[in-house]
């Protein structure tokens, strides 16, 4: 029975399809035992677990109540928002609602009384979970599709920003690009931010209601019209630079820049018909767990990979706790059909208890010490466990001693530090008149050329003579008929033939004023 369990388990990675499954139990010559696999979870109707924010506050309609109409029905503006009345209220949280009869419930905003002034508005969708977009992102707006509209990702939890796509009736005006489509995107190109004018343009707002993010057709460039060659897209994830991060994000924002217009221009003497209404946004994808789990669940507010291969974290991107005896790897697709499963191993049992921190896949006996010691220890580590950073170095206080970036470098200023060392803060030891923690800058008095060096002039205590002035504190630039560090001497006192040779070739009244100025000058020096 146990057998045939397993010899069943066996078979169900290749029965479910590709990489659902990350263990099973098999039976080989030696006996029965584990053999792992890469694996993902399945994709999920994301809106299910999103978290939503609208801006700017006051955007969306009813407080106070307000009329509208609608492109079909100019005239007649009778339909009610009313916050305060729930069979009238639009809140956000409608755009993620499940629709049951066919009646479509919707977020809508304020309508754009304050015309000329632009119409405004930021739907942000969060996640806390990066995640890996399977299908169409689909946007369905009731009563017309924005003339003009933007969509952002972010992939850090909404720390940066990046375009996704832009959306325009006229892509040149609205955003000076040309307008593309992603059908005739090519293998090359596929992961292309590019400006579509196949959901903004104005064809009746029953007709067309919705915007897409087409993933699809950018995952057809690789699996050919009905993906039916998945084993391509994989391999395309896996070895092309960026494709993978393409489809991952943390967050979606759509920015609303000019609502459906009806097809003609904007009609001032009539503005409630001007607004955006979104009934639905589909999102749909998978949780990013790095090829080491197949479940991911809802706990404690946000998704979680339920973590395989002794990996740990949200993403299961590291190593659980004494399983870090070789450094992470994300599984792969490759090779196909199974992948590989690049799991976290226990610390060796061979040499006793080597732990390396994930820095190393080697440890060595050295006879005449009677240590085994981790080899080739990387990410610039060093030491028995690779436990400390190379010299050159510093430990990065955020992160744990098994993670990649533990050690940072110095970056210690070649010209102005005394050595590449720093101490633990990251700070170098300077050369004289050099200061900052990489001494890439000058104590007051002292100015950069190639290092830092004293002033030889300045504005208060070095000041130039006689109508010098100061270049960069690193020279008086001298009038005529003077010399010196700080224009001090004169031409004629310092050199007689410089002096008669001025004199000769240009006797102006000057020179000649010079000349005086000069004698009285020596004058006073003998007193
Ligand atoms: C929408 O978000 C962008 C940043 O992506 C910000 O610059 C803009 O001010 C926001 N607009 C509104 C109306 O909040
Ligand atoms: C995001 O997820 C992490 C890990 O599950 C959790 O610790 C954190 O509290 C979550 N943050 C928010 C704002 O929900
Ligand atoms: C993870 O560790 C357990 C022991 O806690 C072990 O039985 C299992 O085989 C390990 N899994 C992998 C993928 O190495
Ligand atoms: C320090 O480690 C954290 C956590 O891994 C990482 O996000 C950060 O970039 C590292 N800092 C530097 C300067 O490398
Ligand atoms: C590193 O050097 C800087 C500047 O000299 C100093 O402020 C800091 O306290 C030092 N840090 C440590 C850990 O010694
Ligand atoms: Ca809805």
């Amino acid at each position: 029975m146990l057998y045939l369990l397993a010899l069943l388990l066996h078979h169900l990675p290749l029965a479910m399809g590709q990489y659902d499954i990350c263990k099973s139990w098999v039976t080989t010559d030696d006996g029965p035992s584990w053999e792992f696999y890469a694996c993902q979870p399945k994709a999920m109707r994301m809106k299910d677990y999103v978290t939503v924010r609208v801006d700017p506050a006051g955007i969306t309609c009813g407080d106070p109540p307000e009329r509208f109409c609608t492109h079909e029905n100019p005239y007649l503006c009778s339909d009610e928002c009313d916050a305060s009345n729930p069979d009238l209220a639009h809140p956000p949280k409608l755009m993620f609602d499940s629709e049951d009869e066919g009646l479509a419930t919707y977020w809508q905003s304020v309508t754009w009384r304050r015309y000329p002034e632009p119409l405004l508005a930021n739907i942000t969708l969060s996640w806390n979970k990066s995640i890996e977009l399977t299908d169409d992102i689909v946007i369905t707006f009731e009563y017309g599709r924005p003339t003009i509209m933007m969509l952002e990702k972010s992939l850090d939890n909404g720390r940066t920003w990046h375009p996704y796509q832009y959306y325009a009736d006229d892509c040149m005006e609205a955003f000076s690009m040309p307008a593309r489509r992603v059908r005739d995107l090519s293998t090359t190109s596929a992961n292309r931010v590019l400006c579509t004018e196949e959901y903004s343009r104005w064809v009746g707002s029953k007709k067309e209601k919705t915007v897409r993010f087409e993933v699809r057709d950018r995952f057809a460039i690789f699996a050919g019209p009905d993906l039916k060659n998945m084993d391509n897209l994989y391999t395309r994830l896996e070895s092309a630079k960026g494709l993978k991060d393409f489809f991952t994000v943390t967050d979606l924002r759509m920015r609303l820049l000019r609502p459906a217009l009806g097809g003609t221009y904007v009609q001032r003497e009539n503005l409630y018909k001007y607004f955006y209404a979104v009934s639905n946004i589909e999102v749909t994808g998978r949780c990013k767990c790095n090829l080491h789990a197949n479940l991911c669940t809802f706990k404690e507010g946000s998704l979680q990979c339920e973590c395989e291969h002794n990996t740990t974290g949200q993403d299961c991107g590291k190593c659980k706790k004494n399983f870090r005896s070789r450094s992470w790897r994300a599984g792969s697709y490759l090779p196909l059909p199974n992948g590989s499963p690049n799991a976290c191993a226990a610390a060796g049992s061979a040499f006793g208890n080597c732990e390396c921190y994930g820095h190393s896949n080697r440890c060595s006996y050295i006879d005449f010490l009677n240590v085994v010691t981790c080899v080739s220890c990387k990410h610039n580590t060093r030491g028995q466990h690779c436990q400390h950073c190379r010299l050159g170095f510093y430990r990065n206080s955020s992160a744990e001693l098994d993670d990649e970036n533990v050690c940072i470098e110095c970056n210690c200023n070649q010209i102005s530090s005394l050595h590449d060392r720093c101490n633990e803060t990251g700070y170098c030891e300077c050369k004289e008149g050099a200061t900052g923690p990489k001494c890439d800058d000058c104590l007051p008095n002292y100015y950069w050329r190639q290092g830092c060096f004293p002033n030889v002039c300045d504005e208060e205590l070095l000041l130039c003579q006689n109508g010098g002035t100061c270049y960069q504190n690193q020279r008086c630039v001298c009038p005529v008929g003077f010399k010196g560090v700080l224009c001090q001497q004169s031409r004629c006192e310092a050199d007689k033939k410089d002096c008669d040779g001025a004199h000769s070739v240009r006797a102006g009244l000057g020179t000649v004023l010079l000349v005086v100025l000069a004698l009285q000058l020596r004058g006073f020096m003998d007193l």
